[in-house]
């Protein structure tokens, strides 16, 4: 199972995936970070698509075509904002990673690739972002045989660095 899951650096707008999820916020309207350079790249069309999609609640996740992305769907995650880490943050983070691969594997996608949800304009610390992302996904993968690949796509080398940590360790303690 683990084999499916791998951390690359990457922009990415760029990765010819069968779906890419946007760390996007509540109104689905476009923003900074992430957000912004995939709207930006996937042209006018997508916004169009996300205005028909009545907004997305955190936790949730909605998918789109992705039009000029190499990627061919997005799907739209809402993560939480970080308010210290007492207010449920962990557990709507997990939710972010558990409905993308629901929503992956009812459209019969079989690669995606992740942003590290929430951890940029949204302030979550990486390192318990990260934990949570490849222990929900490791958790939940086995039950959607259809998904063959998901990458956790990382901005900076010091991110990479976490995931590999967290994929090392998980790898080797299940040997
Ligand atoms: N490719 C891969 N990762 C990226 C890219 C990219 N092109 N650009 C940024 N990242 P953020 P959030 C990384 O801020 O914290 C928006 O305004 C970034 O380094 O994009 O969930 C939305 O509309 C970080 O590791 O998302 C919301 O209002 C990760 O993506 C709000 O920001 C997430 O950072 C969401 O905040």
């Amino acid at each position: 199972m683990t084999t499916k899951l791998r951390a690359i650096q990457a922009d990415l707008t760029t990765l010819a995936v069968d779906a890419i999820v946007n760390a996007a916020n509540g109104s689905l309207l476009g923003g900074g970070g992430v957000d912004g350079a995939i709207h930006r790249a996937a042209g006018s069309e997508l916004l169009a698509e996300c205005r028909t999609l009545g907004g997305c609640a955190v936790g949730d996740a909605k998918l789109t075509r992705g039009y000029r992305l190499p990627a061919r769907h997005v799907i739209h995650t809402v993560g939480p904002v970080w308010h210290g880490g007492a207010e449920g943050e962990a557990q709507l983070l997990a939710a972010c990673y558990r409905r993308c691969l629901e929503v992956a594997a009812a459209a019969e996608l079989r690669s995606l690739a992740f942003p590290s949800i929430s951890t940029g304009i949204y302030g979550y610390p990486i390192a318990a972002a990260a934990r949570t992302a490849v222990a929900t996904v490791q958790d939940r993968l086995p039950r959607y045989p259809g998904i063959q690949e998901v990458i956790f796509c990382c901005f900076s080398a010091t991110d990479l660095a976490v995931y590999e940590y967290l994929l090392g360790v998980s790898a080797w303690a299940s040997e």
